[in-house]
């Protein structure tokens, strides 16, 4: 017997805030909706980051939904809360809105093609299941697709062996050799919880992180109570007048035009008060001028090498060289609280393999170019993702022409329109993806701003009896062409970094999101809505 169509207004990939904010609001808009997911729980990055340490690097109480009905009854207790605690707050948000019973878990989307004749997508997982809706939702985050570099002789190494993203549930590290390869954001924040806990630890590092002080503090029910009913509201409606979404802003002033003392204090406050105030919260030509980013440079050195200085010569300047790697801030800056004490620990190592490279990975540890064999028990692989575009490339995703957006993207470059959607691909709009402020950002501020125009856009659609939505190729162009030039205006191109896809072998490099802040992308968004959705081509239902 042939199997009833399943239909939905909307398919949502991916369940974790930016596919949770669709759901939600796309019900309240009457529409019916389905998010459809791999993992088998909800929270997207925080379903599958459970490494030891795993913690959110943006601050409470920003980092969350700016919902009052999703605030005022939970609190988080610190100011940089853990995997477990965010887990929490899902389980909370789904009691409170229902999430779950609109999600399909444990299955993948393997692919979504867009049928002109009929205006729907149908979509497929893994499992072979087919929907079809006329809006398809990618949600699927900037780092959802692990990245594992092809180190020769992987596949024979004997010991356990994990990518950070996904972390068994049971382990023990007592007694163990355990290295450790990368030290982005995951590494640091892995290499300064279990430094303490393995019989030996060898950090593979490729470039120094320039990480600053996270500055981790306990929050009581009473202080976030007391600020709930006035400071609250304020707080998240800031989120949208700073560049990165942070509370903190960049000070007008340029570096240099500050005397020496006046730096001098200025970065020392930002130093005290942690997290990313000497990046998103410095002058404003950090990421402009180069000596701008010396000076900071100067400044982060000087604080770093004060926690460091009993360690050998050596040591110091491979953690903090006299040379920066790359200009502060064009590589994201990792916040840590232990990070830089675990070099002195007797049972850690640090390899530099800018020198040494691995070479291969043996049955019994790594092998760097030196000839060097790095005996291992456990390979940590903190090596990240294929950051900001993964997500959606590994979707056989195919619009009006046929042509999967991975192929198009590879040879075209990544292109879109306002970075939430693309020509050729009607009714298809991606969140906190390529092109939009994600990760130059906190998450839910950039995550909330797309959304909501998003579902502004599709409640104008219904209202005026739109079928599809696409964007135009000469819109599309422009936009992308003016992320092109902001990422060509600032020192980006001068480190080898995810934002523009330099850390996975052989992809192509661009500036993949959009650098110019949240403001500036929230009026190139409200203008194209405020004169009917300019840059899309809109066609209507036949009746
Ligand atoms: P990242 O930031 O991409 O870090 C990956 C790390 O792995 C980084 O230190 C890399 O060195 C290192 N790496 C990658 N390939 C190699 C090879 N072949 N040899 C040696 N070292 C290598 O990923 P994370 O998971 O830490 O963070 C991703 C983001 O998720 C983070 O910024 C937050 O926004 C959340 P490199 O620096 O390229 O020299």
């Amino acid at each position: 017997m042939p199997q009833a169509r399943e239909y939905y207004d909307a398919l949502i990939i991916g369940a974790g805030f930016s596919g949770i904010h669709q759901l939600h609001h796309l019900r309240k808009l009457g529409l019916t909706a389905k998010i459809i997911e791999a993992g088998s729980d909800l929270g997207g990055t925080w379903y599958w980051n459970t490494y030891p340490g795993a913690r959110v690097d943006s601050e409470l109480p920003i980092y969350q939904f700016s919902d009052p009905e999703l605030w005022k009854d939970f609190t988080f207790s610190e100011k940089f809360p853990g995997w477990q605690e965010i887990q929490k707050y899902f389980q909370y948000v789904d009691k409170k809105l229902g999430i779950k019973q609109d999600v399909i878990f444990n299955s993948r989307v393997a692919s979504a093609a867009w049928d002109d004749s009929d205006d729907q997508w149908a979509v497929t997982t893994e499992d072979g299941r087919v929907f079809h809706s006329q809006f398809l939702l990618l949600c699927t985050g900037i780092g959802s697709k692990a990245y594992i570099p092809n180190f020769k002789g992987l596949e024979t190494f004997k010991g356990e062996m994990h990518h950070t993203s996904r972390w068994p549930k049971e382990y023990n590290f007592e007694g163990k050799r355990v290295g450790v390869i990368g030290t982005g954001a995951t590494g640091v924040q892995v290499i300064q919880t279990i430094a303490s806990e393995v019989r030996h630890l060898t950090v593979f590092q490729r470039t120094p992180n320039l990480c600053l002080p996270m500055r981790q503090r306990q929050i009581s029910k009473e202080e976030h109570d007391k600020k709930k009913e006035d400071l609250y509201p304020i707080l998240f409606n800031r989120r949208n007048q700073t560049f990165a979404g942070f509370l903190h802003d960049f000070d007008a002033k340029l570096t240099l035009d500050a005397t020496p003392e006046e730096r001098a204090i200025f970065f020392e406050d930002k130093w005290e008060k942690g997290g990313f105030h000497l990046w998103l919260g410095t002058y404003i030509d950090l990421f402009t001028d180069e000596k701008a980013s010396d000076e900071t440079y100067a400044f982060w050195r000087k604080k770093t090498l004060e926690r460091i200085s009993h360690l050998p010569t050596e040591l110091q300047e491979k953690l903090a060289p006299v040379k920066p790697p790359h200009p502060f801030g064009t590589k994201r800056p990792s916040l840590e609280q232990s990070y830089l004490e675990v070099y002195g620990r007797p049972n850690v190592t640090l390899v530099d393999v800018s020198e040494s490279p691995i070479e291969e990975v043996t049955p019994n540890g790594i092998k760097t170019a030196d000839g060097v064999e790095h005996p291992l028990d456990v390979l940590v692989l903190a090596t990240g993702f294929d950051m900001v575009t993964g997500g959606i490339t590994s979707i056989d995703i195919r619009g009006q022409d046929g042509i999967p957006i991975k192929e198009k993207w590879n040879t075209e470059g990544v292109r879109s329109y306002l970075g939430l959607a693309a020509a050729t691909y009607p009714n298809m709009f991606w969140i906190y993806g390529p092109q939009s402020p994600s990760s130059f950002s906190n998450g839910p501020s950039s995550l909330e701003l797309t959304s909501e125009w998003i579902l502004d856009m599709i409640k104008y659609m219904k209202e005026n009896n739109i079928s599809s939505a696409v964007p135009t190729e000469g819109a599309q162009h422009a936009y992308s062409e003016l992320v092109n030039q902001l990422g060509q205006t600032g020192l980006w191109f001068k480190a080898k970094s995810w934002y523009l896809g330099c850390n996975v072998e052989g992809k192509r490099v661009q500036m993949l999101q959009f650098p110019g802040g949240i403001p500036a992308y929230a009026k190139l968004c409200n203008d194209s809505a405020n004169k009917g959705y300019d840059g899309f081509d809109l066609k209507r239902f036949a009746n």
